[in-house]
């Protein structure tokens, strides 16, 4: 709820600075986007690196670290896809990282609290090549608007979930499918509400498992209950080379 307040207030602030139509004139809002979903369905691990520097509950993850030096040492390393956390106030991102990771054929992910159709615009125009819809923070009709848009732009939509109850909010448009392992509220891990949640889905959907991945029994174990992707952050952001650890993580 404070993060949707707080990001209605952001995104009318970036309105008035940044309208609509100068979003459009930036170069990379009309470059052809990559497909995460092939990307994951080809690559040898399924893993979408997430950079990440800090969260609500993590002040200090990796305030260091660089965003440009970072996303080419996980595409360097086989990850399928790179997710850039773009939050300022809880994850100490920002939209201009997206441009900084885009030196590489590697699919970008805009982790961001997208609650306005304004904000899948700005992914656009910044390098993204898929967006996160949270069904948590938002209504089906809001869902089905929102990927409407995205597709329209050519950006693949990955909507994550995280209670069961948010199920029927799933449409057939989007292109994956996340559910959070880490409760958004109590910032718990739970890999065994995860597998119980994949297993309510249909077999042919490609379900991403996200959160508080933090080794390589982890990651097989979710692989073998169904998952086709794992969106790790935190276990490679706190070490010393993150696109390093992603070499142990072969399916
Ligand atoms: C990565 P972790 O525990 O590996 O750092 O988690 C990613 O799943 C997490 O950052 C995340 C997230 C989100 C962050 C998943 N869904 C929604 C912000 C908003």
């Amino acid at each position: 709820n404070e993060i949707a307040q707080h990001k209605l207030r952001e995104v009318s602030e970036a309105k008035s600075k940044v309208p609509l139509e100068k979003l459009q004139q930036l170069p990379f809002y009309n470059r052809t986007c990559l497909s995460a979903k092939q990307s994951i369905a080809q690559s040898q691990n399924g893993i979408i690196a997430e950079f990440k520097r800090k969260s609500p509950s993590q002040p200090n993850i990796n305030l260091d670290a660089k965003v440009e030096q970072v996303a080419k040492d996980y595409s360097g390393n086989g990850a399928a896809a790179i997710s850039i956390l773009t939050d300022q106030k809880y994850f100490g991102g920002n939209f201009n990282f997206l441009e900084q990771a885009r030196e590489n054929d590697t699919p970008l992910l805009c982790k961001e609290f997208i609650i306005d159709s304004y904000q899948i615009h700005q992914a656009k125009a910044h390098g993204a090549d898929f967006i996160l819809l949270i069904a948590a923070l938002l209504s089906k009709s809001q869902i089905c608007e929102f990927t409407k848009t995205a597709k329209n732009l050519g950006l693949e939509v990955l909507l994550e979930f995280h209670a069961g109850e948010e199920f029927e909010k799933l449409i057939d448009e989007v292109d994956l499918v996340g559910i959070n392992n880490r409760d958004l509220k109590t910032f718990d891990v739970n890999l065994q509400h995860s597998i119980a949640m994949r297993n309510r889905l249909p077999k042919d959907r490609i379900v991403i498992a996200e959160s508080g991945i933090h080794s390589v029994e982890d990651y097989k174990l979710l692989k073998q209950n169904g998952f086709d992707g794992f969106l790790i952050g935190e276990y490679f952001m706190k070490q010393e080379a993150p696109g390093q650890a992603l070499k142990q993580f072969i399916l």
